[in-house]
């Protein structure tokens, strides 16, 4: 019979994995920000995005990855930004972030949408003058509007200091910086939200096991055997947030049938607030929430409870061929109402 290996609790986790190089001082400026929002009394949300990797080897040549461009992510944090919040963007490396992401270099390049005004030449009125000096870049004025609008929201947002952007790449640096700024934003207590749409490996290979240089092919074909991730959901919504926090989670399944089911799964494990079921397909254009029904019974109406109890089961949808709507303004909306509902039923006042 196939040996079985034990399962890693988070507790066992973090004592045998290392931390990313970079926490100590990711987690002091996480430490500054959460201090400044409070003094002025701003609820933060932790938004998660993009997907993470899974190294096979030490010196990495060679990984997994988890499907996720960071649009849920970044577009969230924008709608978040604009009711209001600050926001720890914590988002894979490279993939996309809040306002830059509608100038993606693949969809929307940028330089795509500047212009060359040349000066000309005093010597010689005929030739135009290339030189940096007597040139302008312009931007083409068809695309002027849609610019000055985020650009204009941009500013607004680094100006008041409300966006604070961390990186991850390997499923290892997320989970730790997770967990520690989790910690630090538990000061928040209620007036803290997590938005978890970064896409999370659900197996890994603890370092113990990872050869140490480039896996080596012409022995045939390779088998690897990965563990599971531990389900930190537990000790996030006990014990890292102190179960005041807000926690709002993905879940992304490709069959439909299976997303209701284990979207509710979650909840009764887990024991937080709402998980966003979403179809890969269909994500961009419909989501349901999931929560439980005692939850929502002082939130307003406009949101159809239609599933078996103890769950309120919410669809979301908008129409797919409106391309000028996205799917995160309304889910923002909907969970701003939830969240000060949540804050309203602390039982000691916030500050
Ligand atoms: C999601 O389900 C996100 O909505 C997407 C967004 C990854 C689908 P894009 O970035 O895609 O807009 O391209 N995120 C959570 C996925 C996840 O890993 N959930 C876990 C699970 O389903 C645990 S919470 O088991």
């Amino acid at each position: 019979m196939p040996q079985s290996t034990p399962l890693f609790s988070a507790e066992s986790y973090f004592s045998t994995q290392l931390p990313p190089s970079s926490l100590e001082h990711d987690i002091a400026g996480v430490k500054e920000f959460v201090r400044r929002q409070k003094e002025e009394r701003r609820t933060v949300v932790l938004v998660t995005s993009g997907g993470t990797t899974v190294p096979l080897e030490l010196n990495v040549v060679r990984f997994l990855d988890n499907f996720s461009a960071g649009t849920r992510g970044a577009t969230s944090a924008e709608y978040f930004l604009k009711a209001g919040y600050a926001v720890i963007f914590m988002h894979r490396q490279f993939s996309l972030q809040p306002f830059s992401r509608h100038y993606s270099h693949s969809t929307n390049p940028f330089l795509d949408f500047l212009e060359i005004e040349r000066g000309t030449d005093q010597l010689s009125p005929v030739a135009s003058d290339s030189s940096p000096e007597s040139s302008q870049i312009c931007v083409t004025p068809s695309k002027r509007k849609h610019l000055l609008e985020i650009l204009t929201a941009y500013k607004a947002v680094y100006a008041a200091g409300t966006l604070h952007t961390l990186t991850f790449v390997t499923v290892n640096d997320y989970l730790w910086l997770l967990r520690a700024v989790s910690q630090e934003l538990s000061v928040l207590r209620r007036k803290a939200m997590y938005y978890l749409a970064a896409a999370v490996s659900d197996f890994f290979l603890p370092r113990q096991k990872m050869s140490e240089h480039k896996i080596q092919s012409g022995k045939g074909s390779l088998h690897i055997e990965m563990d599971q991730v531990p389900k930190i959901l537990k000790p996030m919504v006990d014990d890292w947030t102190g179960k005041d926090g807000f926690i709002v989670s993905f879940k992304l399944e490709t069959d439909p049938a299976l997303l209701v089911p284990k979207a509710q799964t979650s909840l009764q494990r887990y024991g937080h607030q709402v998980v966003i079921g979403n179809d890969l397909n269909r994500r961009k254009f419909e989501v349901v929430f999931i929560s439980r029904k005692e939850a929502l019974s002082s939130v307003s109406e406009g949101t159809s409870a239609e599933s078996t109890p103890p769950y309120a089961e919410s669809w979301l949808r908008i129409d797919p061929r409106d391309l000028s709507k996205e799917i995160e303004e309304d889910i923002v909306a909907e969970l701003v109402k939830r969240h000060e509902v949540w804050i309203a039923g602390a039982e000691a006042p916030i500050n």
